[in-house]
């Protein structure tokens, strides 16, 4: 009778554990979401973004000189963008993701997907 009891217990304690579990992943899928880095003054800012796996990171130029964000290993590229064009990647891979304007080599920044 009391072993009954304990293993009833027991289950319902492992059901709670899954449904933790469930919760868990939702929140973090609810995360997923779009960051921005500005473009202005010759600088990406943040210079380094950390996002979770699955952020789309959408690239704003607020300078008045066309930029572009390209991958330093060849992961993405964008095209020429003017002042107030967006450019758009979403890190579905873990990992760091160096990147520079290609018109402006010195112009330099990173994501760090985890
Ligand atoms: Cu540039």
């Amino acid at each position: 009778m009391s072993i009954a009891v304990l293993l009833v217990a027991l289950g319902l304690g492992i059901a709670e554990l899954g449904g933790g579990t469930k919760n868990f992943t939702a929140s973090a899928q609810q995360k997923a979401e779009t960051l921005e880095v500005k473009i202005d003054n010759f600088s990406f800012g943040p210079g380094t973004l950390t996002v979770p796996v699955g952020t789309t990171v959408t690239w704003t130029n607020r300078d008045d000189i066309p930029h572009t964000v390209v991958s330093t290993d060849g992961v993405f590229k964008s095209k020429v963008l003017d002042t107030d064009e967006k450019f758009s990647f979403t890190f579905s891979k873990a990992g760091a993701y160096p990147y520079f304007c290609s018109i402006h080599p010195k112009m330099t920044g990173k994501v760090i997907a985890q």
